[in-house]
């Protein structure tokens, strides 16, 4: 056999990257650049360029694995999934939970959350959405009636004026940076707000706000009070378009504009700078991203954005809005799927009328009526788990806890590719398929779906997740429901229950480059790019005005744990690491965990670039080589969260926003300390 080049889409993150992958004799051997594709037009960050190599990792799960006299041992199929459907019929819908993998394609994350509704009664599923953008629906549903992306990728490059909240977008989405400097050739201004001062902040900025973590409240509500004492609101479109107004203004008048200073530590004079800029533009464009959502006041957060857009007439237009970056390959279609504890497919709210929509659609009786609990909620509530691709003894805070109360499961299967931190306490693993050895659609930043084909046969008697989850359902009685035979088959289902997606088909997929953007009702209907063109999603039609006030993070700096820790993302690395750490290339790059410290607070605690250093907080303690480096202000450290053994979630605080659930991963309090 020779050499074929075959088109495919990048695994990592949710730009939805054109690749080549090279395969000689059935094996990956490269990857080439895809100039054609939309998005990138050839070019890939370093995760795009060594997309493949975990992937023939020696450790892939290659056979299912059940526990027996306390290890777990290689098994064939019929016996773990058996053992499995035993364990199962033994929960209850209030014991059992099922998070589902954002490396699910749409095809298996339906499977999971039709599993999750008619085999086990319960509306407990759930997917990592809920400690990442949970707070845009918490904030834009509100405000503007969705917590998508509302203008498309390259649509980015129309804006005069680019808002980058809280995302360090140069090294997590590199593909969406370029659209940036596009943009900033043509004259844009570019402001952002981060804590530190990273390669966005060098290279992208033309202001950098550099902010105390979790202050983005008094921020915003300062830059609104400047707007509207220079009269630059945009009138017309808050007297057509929107509500609210006059509650804000009056309570915007009360802002002091000296305390803002005070509690952002960012001069008076920077923050003008920035409102009258965004105010002025044609076209101003919010992107933000875990900056502003991972704290307890994230949903407020996400609707003082909001606010802001209303105020200058920032939305409904192309390269502008409110746009929330979901960051994962399917961070979009898993929630579209309906992986969520409150919302059915399509984000049919749970309630009588979808209960009843989806008893029709489904032909089943007894749906689920009450709301599920939320992803953190059933690690510590949940007697039997069921976690597909994911790991939460590295992503949820204060992990220590966490595996405490998975310890006291009653059973606990996990579907992956490598045998994770979770995996390791399971009492069955099993092996699934990757995104190139099995065929199925993914929604990516901008409602862009786009199909994967498989084109690589799995290692061993790894399977796909949506047939997994099926097979179970069988063996738990309920094969009728869940007789799929392929991915197209359930991607015909999916288009019969969800509005968003009735006009996309496989064959118009194969067709298209670049994919279609939902919400796309017909067959005939190209898709769309940019939301709210004529109106928002609210049931009136309006965007609504919120007044928000100003709260501290849960946690502080104190005497005794006298730093701030925040924690994110490297370029050459992906959350848990488990695919990245496995990629030669990448891990050459950055090999261990790391704590990035300011030159003068190296002096103060007396350490050096390289040493070892103990970080405490009230939950745990790790140790983590440090970075002496001006990307962190004086006060604050910062650690990545790629790396189990400096693994950062030991020391975050595991303060929920009582709005949406997601944790406060961005701000805690710590003590640093030379290793004994
Ligand atoms: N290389 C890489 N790319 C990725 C991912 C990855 O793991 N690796 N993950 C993907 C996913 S799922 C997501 S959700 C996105 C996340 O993308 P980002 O949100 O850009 O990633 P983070 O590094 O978590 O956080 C962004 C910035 O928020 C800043 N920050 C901390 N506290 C505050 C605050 O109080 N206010 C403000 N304004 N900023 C603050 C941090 O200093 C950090 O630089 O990335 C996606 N892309
Ligand atoms: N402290 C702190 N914590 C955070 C964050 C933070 O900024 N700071 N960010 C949060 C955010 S935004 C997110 S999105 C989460 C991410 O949290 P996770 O989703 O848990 O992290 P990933 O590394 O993306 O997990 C992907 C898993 O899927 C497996 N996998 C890969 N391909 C497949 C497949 O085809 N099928 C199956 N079944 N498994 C597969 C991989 O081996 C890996 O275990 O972390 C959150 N946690
Ligand atoms: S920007 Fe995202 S999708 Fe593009 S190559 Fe990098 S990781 Fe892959
Ligand atoms: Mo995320």
């Amino acid at each position: 056999m020779g050499i074929k080049y075959v088109p495919t889409i990048c695994p990592y993150c949710s730009c939805g990257c054109g690749i080549y992958l090279v395969v000689k004799d059935g094996r990956i051997i490269g990857v080439e650049p895809w100039k054609e594709h939309p998005v990138n037009e050839g070019a890939n960050c370093p995760k795009g360029k060594n997309a493949y190599e975990y992937i023939y990792s020696e450790d892939r799960l290659k056979m299912p694995l059940v526990r027996k006299n306390g290890i777990l041992q290689e098994s064939s199929w019929d016996e773990a999934l058996d053992l499995v459907a035993a364990n199962l019929k033994e929960a209850t819908p209030e014991n059992f939970g099922l998070i589902a993998s954002c490396r699910n394609s749409n095809e298996d994350a339906y499977v999971m959350q039709k599993f999750a509704r008619v085999v086990m009664g319960t509306n407990n599923v759930e997917y990592c959405g809920r400690l990442c953008h949970s707070s845009a629906v918490a904030g834009l549903v509100p405000t503007m009636g969705s917590g998508v992306m509302q203008t498309s990728q390259p649509e980015i490059e129309l804006s005069d004026c680019i808002f980058l909240a809280g995302v360090n977008i140069k090294e997590t989405f590199p593909l969406i940076a370029r659209r940036v400097l596009r943009a900033k050739a043509k004259g844009a201004k570019v402001f952002y707000t981060d804590p530190r001062n990273t390669a966005t902040a060098k290279h992208l900025a033309d202001i950098h706000l550099q902010l105390k973590s979790g202050t983005d409240a008094a921020l915003i509500n300062a830059m609104m009070s400047i707007i509207l004492a220079e009269g630059l609101e945009d009138k017309e479109f808050i007297a057509s378009k929107t509500a609210g107004f006059d509650e804000l203004r009056n309570f915007l008048s009360k802002v002091d504009l000296k305390q803002a200073e005070e509690i952002t530590g960012v001069p008076l004079e920077k923050i003008r700078e920035a409102a009258i800029t965004y105010a002025k533009a044609d076209r101003g464009c919010i992107l933000y991203d875990q900056g502003i959502c991972q704290h307890t006041v994230g949903g407020d957060n996400v609707k003082l954005h909001a606010d802001l857009a209303l105020l200058c007439g920032h939305a409904g237009k192309p390269g502008s809005g409110v746009n929330s970056m979901r960051g994962q390959i399917n961070g979009e279609g898993s929630g579209d799927m309906g992986c969520l504890c409150v919302f059915y497919p399509g984000f049919k709210r749970v309630g009588e009328e979808t209960v009843k929509f989806f008893e029709e659609a489904w032909g089943v009786s007894n749906l689920p009526m009450k709301p599920g609990i939320t992803y953190i909620d059933q690690l510590y509530k949940c007697g039997f788990l069921y976690m597909v691709g994911g790991d939460p003894m590295m992503v949820v805070p204060d992990v220590n806890n966490v595996k405490k109360a998975l310890q006291s499961m009653s059973f606990i299967v996990v579907q992956d590719i490598f045998l994770t931190e979770i995996a390791k306490l399971a009492h069955v693993v099993l092996p699934a398929a990757t995104w190139v050895e099995r065929e199925g659609t993914h929604t990516f930043i901008d409602r862009r779906v786009q199909k994967i084909n498989k084109f690589i046969d799995p290692p061993g008697e790894a399977k796909p997740d949506w047939w997994i989850v099926s097979q179970l359902a069988e063996r738990m009685g309920h094969k009728d429901k869940f007789n799929f035979d392929s991915a197209g088959e359930i991607f015909e289902e999916i288009r019969n229950c969800v509005p968003q997606y009735k006009g996309i088909t496989y064959e118009r997929l194969e067709k298209t480059t670049g994919g279609i953007h939902w919400p796309c009702p017909s067959e005939d209907h190209p898709g769309t790019p940019t939301m709210f063109l004529q109106k928002f999603g609210t049931p009136d039609g309006l965007g609504h005005f919120q007044v928000v006030e100003y709260k501290p993070p849960a946690e502080v700096p104190d005497e005794e744990y006298s730093y701030f820790l925040t924690t994110g993302r490297s370029i050459f690395h992906y959350h848990t690491g488990h695919m990245t750490r496995r990629t030669p290339k990448l891990i050459n790059e950055a090999h261990q965990g790391f704590v990035e410290i300011n030159p003068e607070d190296a002096v103060k605690v007396g350490v050096r670039d390289k040493d070892i250093v103990t970080l405490e907080t009230r939950r745990g303690s790790i140790e983590a080589e440090v970075r002496v480096t001006d990307e962190v202000q004086p006060g604050l450290l910062f650690i990545p969260l790629h790396f189990p053994d400096s693994c950062a979630n030991v020391l975050t605080n595991s303060a929920l926003d009582p709005s949406c659930k997601c944790a406060e991963t961005k701000v805690c309090a710590v003590k640093i300390k030379v290793k004994q």
